[in-house]
């Protein structure tokens, strides 16, 4: 097999990354001082929808806490960090007061149903497929870029499983955009 081993090293990281052999970026983890995020993605949105919602994983390798304190995005007018909550069985959203602590050694799930990433007065509709770029602000991390894939319009996880029924009419309904087009 010396041949091919020979071969191989001559081929190169743009060849191996052509054939597929190299993780594409996005599932690359984002590194930013003791974060690190994975599996950022979005949903696509349905026409004429305002908001989306941003999910993503936050892991404080640290030994200090950091926060999550806000963020912006060429893609919508507005970012903002948010926490949906269950309240007599209404559920309810809304930015959360002074950051999303990262506590140091713990990790951190933005998932529909929960924490998420608040995308407001969207500038185009997200498609399934696309990717939207975003910077998250740290406390202590600073900006931290992230792209979030976009998955299908019923996505509750990057794979397509579990979580809540949230959708983005209700979203809509929340945020008082209206759900009707
Ligand atoms: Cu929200």
């Amino acid at each position: 097999m010396k041949s091919l081993s020979i071969r191989c090293g001559m081929i190169g990281a743009a060849a191996m990354a052509a054939l597929g052999l190299v993780a594409p970026a996005h599932a690359e983890p984002v590194k930013a001082g003791d974060l690190v995020i994975t599996q950022a993605w979005t949903r696509a949105t349905p026409g004429g929808a305002k908001v989306g919602g941003g999910y993503l994983t936050i892991e404080n390798k640290g030994s200090s806490p950091d926060k999550l304190i806000g963020g912006s995005t060429d893609a919508a007018g507005k970012l903002e960090v948010h926490e949906m909550t269950t309240e007599n069985g209404i559920m309810k959203m809304h930015p959360v007061a002074g950051g999303l602590t990262i506590a140091p050694g713990k990790t951190v799930k933005l998932a529909p149903g929960g924490y998420h990433l608040m995308l407001m007065e969207l500038k185009h509709p997200f498609k399934q497929g696309g990717k939207v770029p975003v910077t998250l602000r740290f406390e202590k991390a600073g900006n931290v870029s992230v792209t979030l894939d976009v998955q299908g319009i019923g996505a509750q996880s990057p794979r397509g499983m579990g979580g809540s029924h949230m959708d983005h009419m209700k979203m809509d309904k929340m945020h008082g955009h209206g759900g009707k087009m």
